[in-house]
């Protein structure tokens, strides 16, 4: 049953917490799991900025049957339910990470460019119902990991003029390239909310609001997954990351995740595969293929030529 202040309170700020969503055991679990496949030591992990580069495994947890039981986790669905109601199923955008943080101002939607293209088309029949989850897994107090956020930046019919909205997205580039030069820069974002984390807590977005992570001084273990009502935005979504953007190496469904989706009710049946999406976000062609070496594993830059992680 939908919650209408919860639901108000994503569509008008674009963001959600859940303090605590998964259990000490759980976490533990997790933790276990993504230290031992990233190969990533929390003892030896030296911090963002100039010091480790950090793992990402994209649509890792599609890709990996041992963390399914997060896409259907009974807490995690109630949430969803109460902020999307009963249609909600599976959205291919996962990722799984350790020591990774994406400190620039970014958005992880399609059409990145405020009010150009149809994620920014939306109204009572056609709503953008599509949520990115992040789940925590280190404490704040060792990593001093928070997300930021700008509220109000996925919406086009949000307060202020258009023009106004437009000049603050360039302001927010400009930040977005500081904040690459440390933390100092990242913290004057003005307008900016941080959301620190803690273990087994939870952040559920939208795609398209502007945030970014914040330097880290300790390992960071964290999970993606995405959910929405299908629409043509899922679709979108969906058929971005498969399809448009190669370099992050996604791949279709396993026959044993459609079914596993299908067996809960999570699996959007009938969307039309496409590589074409008018004025969807590209980055440039140098960005691509770093990505994708980086993806491979052959990251060849050397320590002290920095390590910071970018946005996908
Ligand atoms: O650093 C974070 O946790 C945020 C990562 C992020 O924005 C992303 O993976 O898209
Ligand atoms: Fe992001």
């Amino acid at each position: 049953m939908i919650d209408q202040e919860r639901r108000t309170q994503l569509r008008e700020k674009g963001f959600v917490v859940v303090k605590g969503l998964l259990s000490e055991e759980e976490v533990e679990h997790y933790r276990g799991m993504i230290i031992e496949m990233s190969g990533k030591d929390p003892e030896t992990f030296k911090s963002s900025g100039r010091g480790e580069a950090g793992w990402n495994l994209t649509d890792g947890v599609s890709k990996t049957e041992a963390f399914w039981p997060l896409i259907d986790h009974e807490g995690l669905l109630g949430h969803l339910a109460e902020l999307l109601g009963d249609e909600v199923k599976y959205l291919q955008h996962s990722d799984l990470q350790a020591g990774f943080s994406a400190v620039s101002w970014h958005r992880d939607n399609v059409h990145r460019t405020y009010g150009v293209g149809r994620d920014w088309e939306e109204d009572d029949e056609d709503p953008y119902d599509l949520v990115r989850v992040g789940i925590y897994l280190q404490s704040h107090e060792e990593s001093n990991f928070s997300l930021g956020f700008i509220p109000g930046s996925h919406r086009f019919t949000g307060e202020g003029s258009s023009f106004q909205r437009t000049m603050n997205e360039w302001k927010f580039k400009a930040m977005g390239g500081l904040a690459w030069i440390g933390p100092t820069f990242q913290n004057l974002t003005p307008g900016a909310e941080w959301v620190p984390t803690d273990p087994g807590d939870c952040i559920i977005f939208d795609p398209r609001i502007l945030h970014s992570g914040s330097y880290i001084e300790a390992l960071k273990l964290s999970m993606f997954v995405g959910y929405g009502v299908p629409s043509q935005h899922f679709a979108d979504l969906q058929n971005y990351y498969r399809h448009v953007r190669p370099e992050l190496g996604y791949e279709p469904f396993s026959d044993e995740l459609v079914a596993y989706l299908r067996e809960r009710d999570l699996f959007a049946e009938g969307i039309e595969d496409t590589d074409e999406i008018a004025d969807a976000y590209v980055p440039t062609a140098a960005l691509r293929k770093v990505v994708a070496s980086r993806r491979a594993g052959e990251d060849k830059v050397t320590a002290g030529q920095g390590r910071t992680n970018m946005e996908l």
